[in-house]
């Protein structure tokens, strides 16, 4: 993508993705439709919905010819990132939105035939943007992140992670992931992957590993650690598989190889 385009792109993202959070904002007392998906804690609103269907209506008014790839199922049906794909997640963390009314964000990612362009992640209440163009830094507000510091060893690391991982999953002894939990500094959960990955570009969380996520959740997230110098691959190191869901990892480039050979492969059921 030339950087005409992804410069514009960014500006519409930018400019659609505060107006909606806005709206958020202005809305976060009204009573809430709340029902469940996959499972009795898997939670959407009337919320998520208008949300995404705002994002939709705008791209597909002023874009007809870019894809839309996002969670409530307003977007287009799509098997492969060819051509411009917009990555949505109207509220990540919808049971911090049901239940506290706070620790959600908004994710964009904007991919061109399956590169990712720009990341866009946005803390509605807090009215903080992390924001990234492919090779251009990612930025929290104003600022600019620094890239992670080398030398980070996985003893004086702090890792997000599900604590229902450590209780039972399909894919790693659970044994295995807590001595993980026993090894590093801290844990921390803070319920949205996509503020988890902004915390990962950020410096003050130096991992994130989940069993399953889907590309909404990640989609902006992956460019933002990128342009820091963090590594995002599934748990056993391999490439993501955009259109589908992922056991995920991302982290500091130094404590990568050990979080997956010492306490996942090993671990691996
Ligand atoms: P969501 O709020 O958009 O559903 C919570 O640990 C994180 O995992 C959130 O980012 C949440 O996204 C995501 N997640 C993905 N699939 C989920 C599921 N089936 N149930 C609950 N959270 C899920
Ligand atoms: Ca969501």
């Amino acid at each position: 993508m030339d950087k005409l385009l992804r410069d514009e792109l960014y500006q519409q993202a930018r400019n659609w993705i505060l107006e909606a959070g806005s709206t958020i904002r202005n809305k976060i007392n009204d009573p809430l439709d709340v029902s469940t998906k996959s499972n009795p804690n898997d939670l959407v609103t009337s919320m998520d919905k208008n949300t995404e269907k705002y994002f939709v209506e705008k791209i597909k008014t002023t874009y007809p010819d870019h894809l839309l790839l996002s969670e409530e199922g307003f977007g287009d049906d799509i098997r492969s990132l060819d051509g411009i794909v917009w990555i949505i997640d109207p509220i990540d963390g919808t049971m911090n939105f049901v239940q506290q009314k706070r620790n959600f964000a908004i994710s964009i990612g904007i991919y061109h035939n399956g590169i990712g362009e720009i990341g866009l992640i946005y803390n509605v209440m807090d009215d903080i943007l992390y924001h990234a163009k492919r090779g251009e830094g990612a930025f929290r507000d104003e600022v600019k992140l620094a890239p992670l510091k080398k030398g980070q060893v996985l003893e004086e690391s702090v890792i997000g992670l599900n604590h229902l991982w450590l209780c039972q999953n399909r894919l790693v002894q659970e044994q295995s992931m807590q001595s993980l939990v026993k090894t590093v500094r801290g844990t921390r959960t803070y319920g949205s992957a996509a503020l988890e990955f902004a915390y990962v570009a950020e410096g003050i969380v130096e991992a994130y590993i989940t069993m399953s996520l889907a590309p909404w959740d990640i989609a902006a997230g992956i460019i933002l650690v990128n342009e820091v110098g963090g590594i995002t691959t599934d748990i056993d190191g391999n490439q993501l598989n955009m259109v589908d869901k992922n056991p995920v990892l991302t982290c500091h480039p130094d404590i990568h190889q050990r979080i997956v050979a010492e306490f996942i492969q090993k671990g691996r059921k």
